[in-house]
């Protein structure tokens, strides 16, 4: 049986990615990769890590070699606020790093995971129930790279016949790790900052509406995707997927609900607040349902009550050492 390369491991999303992984499929059959040289994260210490930046060709060739790599989970990239303060890197990151994965995934036949997002979509855009098939022109480095990104997915798979398989992911709120510099990192802040200090200043104006999703449904639907019969995929590039549409007045309100006297103030950041402008308001997933199942588990009340829930015991444990 052929193992599970995960690119970009120790990331927001490979933290928990891996275990996930490794939960189904064995800890020796998924090897966490990242550029980052010591492994921060306990998972990552116990099974296979190895350092690997995706934008050298040979490191991927012989990861792929040593590991008998099937399935590759290309999670390396700069994300939407870091990659507008460094676009020439975001571009050899984000684009050289999935090329280099995809001829790699050609030449050994892989399959191929690409994390796409909101991203993708730009002003032009229809704002809600945005469709699948839809207009694409983004105003972000980041945004070019993910639409880029999909449409090399689709070349590969009809070109090469390459097995690509992508979402466009919304904000992902966690707990585990930090979001490392987008847009949607607000939600996230917002909790740690609740059960922490009991305020939080959000960087995003009170009433902008973003797609969200709470990890483990993140995590499901990845694995769902990549697990599901080929024969009923139309789409190559990537499936619209979503949970929630809500708004930072909105969180603040539902984590309210459990900690009546949290505080929340704005100091907007006008970089961040144009990128959250130029994205959708909300996402038609129903491509998604339809082909292969899609059902997300958690909606705002309930991603609030188990994040604070996560958080107050990480938080106790921390106090009690
Ligand atoms: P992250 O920033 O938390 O993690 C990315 C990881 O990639 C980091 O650990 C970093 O060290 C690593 N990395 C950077 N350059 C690399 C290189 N050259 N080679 C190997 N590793 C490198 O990002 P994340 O939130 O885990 O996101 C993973 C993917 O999912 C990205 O493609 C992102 O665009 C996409 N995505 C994330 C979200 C979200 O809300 N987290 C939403 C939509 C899409
Ligand atoms: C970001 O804000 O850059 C990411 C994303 C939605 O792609 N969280």
């Amino acid at each position: 049986m052929s193992s599970i390369l995960v690119t970009g491991a120790l990331g927001q999303i490979g933290s928990e990615l891996v275990p996930a992984l490794r939960a189904s499929f064995g800890n020796d059959r998924v090897i966490a990769t990242d550029l980052r040289v010591v492994p921060s994260s306990a998972a990552a210490a116990e099974a296979p890590y190895d350092h690997l930046d995706c934008t050298e060709p040979q490191q991927l060739h012989e990861a792929v070699r040593r590991y008998d790599i099937g399935a590759i989970y290309h999670l390396a990239a700069l994300l939407s606020a870091s990659a507008e303060a460094a676009p020439q890197l975001a571009w050899c990151v984000n684009m050289g790093g999935l090329y280099n994965v995809l001829e790699v995934a050609r030449a050994y036949g892989c399959k191929v995971f690409f994390p796409s997002s909101i991203g993708a979509f730009g002003p032009s855009t229809p704002k809600d129930a945005t469709p699948q098939d839809t207009i694409q022109r983004p105003t972000t480095i980041y945004g070019v790279t993910k639409v880029a990104g999909e449409m090399l997915c689709d070349y590969y798979a009809s070109r090469f016949k390459v097995d690509t398989r992508g979402l466009r992911l919304p904000g992902l709120v966690s707990y585990v790790a930090a979001p490392g510099g987008g847009t949607t990192d607000y939600a996230a802040e917002m909790f740690v900052h609740a059960v922490r200090y009991g305020r939080y200043t959000c960087f995003l104006k009170a009433g902008t509406r973003l797609d969200m999703m709470y990890m483990p449904d993140a995590l499901a639907a990845m694995i769902q995707v990549m697990e599901a019969d080929a024969r009923r995929l139309r789409y190559r590039n990537a499936y619209n997927v979503t949970a929630m549409s809500v708004t930072p007045a909105e969180i603040a309100e539902a984590i309210r609900q459990h900690i009546p006297d949290f505080v929340i103030d704005y100091e907007v950041d006008p970089v961040r607040q144009a990128i959250a402008d130029s994205w959708p308001r909300s996402l038609d997933d129903s491509a998604a349902r339809d082909d292969w199942g899609w059902a997300p588990k958690y909606d705002l009340e309930a991603m609030t009550k188990d994040m604070l829930t996560r958080l107050q015991e990480r938080l106790a444990a921390a106090r009690s050492r």
